[in-house]
């Protein structure tokens, strides 16, 4: 089936947003808020197991403050903390801080101009995504992207595939007419389940997991034009 729209990942696909974006905004969320977790390097490594910020702050409590999780107001706590994280984390995008991964404006500039429909497919929170888009690209470039599937739009965050379902459904497009740009394992089975065959490019957190399944595996987009893109698209 010929290709019609690519889907991208955000955190760690289209920018290495977690180590010095997502991590500090989380940190600085916590100081906020008077409470003394900090997340390191490698602990945020361990912890970007489970996807999505609120998630992800529930499953750090339960490894290391079960105490947290018994409070009556656990569940309100940590919905505060990850809004204040996101104001943190927007600002350091305002400030222009987190720089697009290599041959990623190139490749959707190529994709528009070749008039495939663009798509975003992503766990983090929407704001997130069209506040990078339009630091990083240009002003207006998420209207570029047709649909946008972020955040709390489904309950289950990837490695479901349900984001993807729900954006192929707002393109009215079966999965095999798309190709999706993940960096992770849990973004390349969210896609796969989904079946929407992808493409994996590694980001500092991914490197050697676990990619069986992905039509290529590449270190960045910095070599792989639109034509690589339709050929391995057009293999499968
Ligand atoms: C991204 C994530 C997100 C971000 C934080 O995964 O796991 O949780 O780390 O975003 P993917 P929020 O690249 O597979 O979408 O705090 O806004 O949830
Ligand atoms: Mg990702």
């Amino acid at each position: 089936m010929q290709l019609q729209a690519l889907i991208f990942d955000v955190d760690g696909t289209l920018a290495d947003t977690e180590r010095d974006g997502h991590r500090p905004a989380f940190n600085t969320a916590f100081a906020e808020h008077g409470l003394a977790w900090h997340w390191d390097e490698t602990l945020y490594g361990e912890l970007l197991d489970v996807t999505g910020g609120k998630e992800r702050i529930r499953h750090y409590a339960q490894l290391h403050e079960p105490a947290f999780l018994a409070r009556p107001d656990a569940d309100e706590l940590i919905r505060t903390l990850h809004a204040t994280k996101t104001r943190h984390y927007l600002s350091l995008l305002e400030e222009g801080d987190i720089p697009l991964r290599p041959g990623v404006a190139r490749l959707i500039e190529e994709a528009r101009a070749a008039g495939l429909r663009l798509a975003i497919a992503t766990t983090t929170t929407p704001e997130n995504v069209t506040t990078l888009l339009a630091a990083s690209l240009a002003p207006g470039a998420a209207t570029w992207f047709e649909v946008i599937g972020a955040g709390d739009a489904v309950p289950a965050k990837k490695p479901a595939p349900d984001i993807y379902l729900w954006v192929l459904e707002r393109l009215r497009l079966p999965a095999a007419a798309c190709l999706a740009i993940e960096d992770s394992a849990n973004g390349l089975k969210a896609a796969r389940l989904a079946g929407v065959p992808t493409v994996v490019t590694e980001s500092e957190y991914t490197r050697g997991q676990d990619f069986s399944g992905a039509l290529a595996v590449l270190p960045d987009l910095a070599a792989t034009g639109l034509a690589s893109i339709r050929d391995w698209h057009d293999n499968t």
